[in-house]
């Protein structure tokens, strides 16, 4: 009886029904079970094994049934659905390449050109390498240079120059001659306006050789600058101080913004501070394991920030971290 009305059902409800019908609690085969103690012992054994196979036969068919009867109800939803394949389609929306990502590859590359090789170090940084051992000791006041984000790690800094990767791959290179780039987010606790931010890319430059002089450092990046900007671009260097480097000096580039007339890109002065660099302090070598008395060296820390919006003429760092798409998306 079961299996026949079990054949005619097409339903997932009825077949439902059906499962309580004839394996429910009160179904036929249940009461068997239920009931066994009441047949003489030695038949028992016989019984309960006859009721089992009966169950396990029902069971077996309601599954069978359960997959034939979801198999034609897809079959009818399928069919019953039209597709429009004259619809015009809909494009996914394309990712890309963040600009400092770009402009990052694209400094890179200038550099691998002439001769330098990338070198990571790390954005988390502990005070010894962000400040001591570039010759920046507690307390000293040139540490205001750098507004610093602390963490609630005694001695664990977010980054607020590259430098530190200078004594990195100083300490990895050591005793051979170095001429790498880092590039990388640095971090400073700072008031933004159009030409600083919080957050924002350097890319520090360092080589370690014999007989390394000024006239290497300049030459380098004035060559960068033409690479980068064109031939005929203007570039200044004005006599600074960095407590890693002596003597110091930073780096300016005509302003493309405003083309020299004044904007807020740079400050209306014309000109544009892209990096600050100078030779290695003899310390500083010592400190990554050279021994300045034989090793000379020069480094810069490059914003890669500024030179983007001297490359693209954008009047405003602070466009970049933003996150408009309609800004990014133009690049
Ligand atoms: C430094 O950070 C030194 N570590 C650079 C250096 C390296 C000197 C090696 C000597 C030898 P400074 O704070 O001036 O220096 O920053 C260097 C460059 O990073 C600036 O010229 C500018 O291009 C960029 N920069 C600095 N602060 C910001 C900021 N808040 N937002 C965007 N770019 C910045």
């Amino acid at each position: 009886q079961a299996e026949q009305e079990l054949a005619g059902l097409t339903s997932e409800s009825d077949l439902q029904n059906w499962r309580t019908q004839f394996l429910g609690r009160s179904a036929m085969v249940m009461q068997i079970f239920r009931r066994l103690p009441e047949a003489p012992q030695e038949e028992r054994p016989g019984i309960g094994q006859f009721a089992n196979q009966v169950k396990s036969a029902l069971e077996e068919k309601l599954a069978e049934k359960m997959d034939a009867v979801k198999a034609s109800a897809l079959q009818e939803n399928l069919s019953g659905e039209s597709l429009d394949v004259t619809l015009p389609g809909r494009s996914p929306s394309r990712g890309r390449l963040h600009i400092q990502t770009k402009v990052t590859r694209e400094v890179c590359h200038i550099f691998a050109e002439m001769g330098f090789q990338v070198f990571q170090s790390p954005e988390v940084e502990s005070d010894d390498y962000n400040f001591e051992l570039l010759n920046i000791p507690a307390h000293h006041p040139a540490r205001d240079m750098w507004d610093t984000f602390f963490t609630t790690e005694e001695n664990v800094v977010l980054r607020t120059h590259t430098s530190p990767g200078q004594i990195r791959s100083m300490r990895a290179f050591h005793p051979d001659p170095i001429r790498v780039v880092l590039p990388g987010m640095c971090y400073r606790y700072e008031q933004t306006d159009a030409n600083h931010e919080i957050q924002f890319n350097q890319l520090e430059l360092l080589v370690v050789g014999k007989d390394i002089t000024f006239a290497h450092l300049k030459g380098t990046l004035e060559e960068f600058a033409k690479r980068m900007f064109g031939r005929d671009v203007r570039t200044r260097f004005r006599p600074s101080y960095f407590p890693f480097t002596e003597p110091s000096a930073e780096m300016d580039v005509e302003c493309f913004v405003c083309g020299g007339k004044g904007c807020p890109a740079c400050g209306s002065k014309g000109w544009l501070e892209i990096c600050g660099c100078g030779l290695t302090h003899p310390v500083v070598l010592k400190n990554g394991g050279y021994d300045p008395d034989v090793y000379t060296g020069f480094a810069a820390g490059l914003g890669i920030e500024r030179i983007s919006m001297l490359r693209y003429r954008i009047d405003d760092i602070r466009n970049f971290w933003r996150n408009d798409v309609r800004f990014l998306e133009q690049f």
